[in-house]
């Protein structure tokens, strides 16, 4: 494929031709719309484009502008996605809304791995995935079934916290998803490098993690391959402050009767402010750290 398919547009035409000559990256939206507060939320947003650059890849950040499937934004789009107030968050069972109701929104990493995908992208960075949500109620986030049925390299830092990571990590053992820890032995835990829960295999570089996805796509097993890359160590929140924070933001969206899509954002939100900044610059840290592993891993897939 050298074009996007016909409904994804790029409005950087030339730089998303030949996906699969090139290095590409793509990457998340939901996180500059909702995941991090403005002005933070922007900065990243370039920064994170700048760092695929520098590496030598092509950044493509994916989101709905109004109803079009865009692989790649203007700095424009961007800025609108990260200010604009009413800007969605838009998860895979969104998509057919969006495009038919021109929606403007942030994709998920469920809607960014359908329409990176269908783009051509082979490598994907965001910061932590959704997963299995603490409590009784049964919330699985959509990013999970999408990671089980698309052939793409997901770079993150695990799952977000705020999960049950053990049901999660369970989960995409169920799906078959591969879980590689790079550089670690241990599932990251978003702000924290450690979750006492195992990776299939560990991998040093970006060469072995392209030789597993090589291998996997001769093999033709369509699931994700999920490259779990642990929070820089200068930038980790120590356990005992992440556990109170944690708890207090549990019991906060509890209180407050939070759920469904608004509920991840919230929890976020709540442990930023309640850290004193110490989460959102864990945030901040492994999504730079993240986009740079991806960069060096799209380099390392077409460098063969
Ligand atoms: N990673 C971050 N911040 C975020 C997210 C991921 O560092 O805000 C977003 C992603 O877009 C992910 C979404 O898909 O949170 C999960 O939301 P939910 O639990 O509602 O599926
Ligand atoms: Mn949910």
């Amino acid at each position: 494929m050298s074009e996007p398919q016909r409904g994804t547009k790029s409005t950087r035409q030339g730089e998303v031709a030949n996906l699969m000559e090139r290095p590409v990256v793509a990457l998340e939206s939901t996180v500059i719309a909702h995941g991090l507060p403005r002005p933070v939320n922007l900065e990243t947003a370039r920064r994170l484009e700048s760092i695929v650059r520098d590496v030598g890849a092509q950044p493509s950040t994916i989101a709905i502008v109004n109803g079009e499937l865009c692989a790649g934004l203007t700095d424009e789009q961007l800025s609108s996605l990260a200010n604009d107030i009413g800007v969605k968050k838009i998860s895979k069972r969104d998509i057919p809304i969006a495009v038919a109701r021109k929606w403007t929104g942030g994709t998920t990493v469920s809607a960014t791995l359908w329409i990176a995908n269908r783009a051509g992208i082979k490598v994907f960075a965001t910061g932590g995935i959704g997963g299995v949500h603490r409590g009784s109620l049964p919330d699985v986030s959509a990013d999970l079934p999408e990671l089980a049925r698309t052939p793409m390299i997901t770079v993150c830092s695990g799952a977000k916290i705020v999960l049950d990571l053990p049901a999660t990590r369970e989960w995409l053992e169920t799906y078959g998803v591969t879980v590689i820890g790079y550089q670690c032995d241990e599932l990251p835990a978003f702000y924290s490098r450690t979750s006492g829960l195992p990776v299939d295999v560990r991998a040093e570089s970006p060469q072995e993690v392209a030789e597993i996805f090589r291998t996997q796509q001769e093999l033709k097993i369509v699931s994700a391959l999920l490259v779990c890359v642990p929070v820089p160590e200068e930038f980790e929140v120590p356990a005992e402050k992440l556990k109170t924070v944690l708890d207090d933001a549990l019991a906060e969206a509890e209180r407050n009767n939070i759920a469904g899509r608004e509920l991840t954002p919230f929890l976020l939100n709540q442990m930023a402010q309640r850290s004193e900044g110490a989460t959102l610059r864990a945030n901040v840290a492994l999504l730079e750290n993240n986009a740079r592993v991806a960069a060096e891993i799209a380099k390392a897939l077409t460098n063969n």
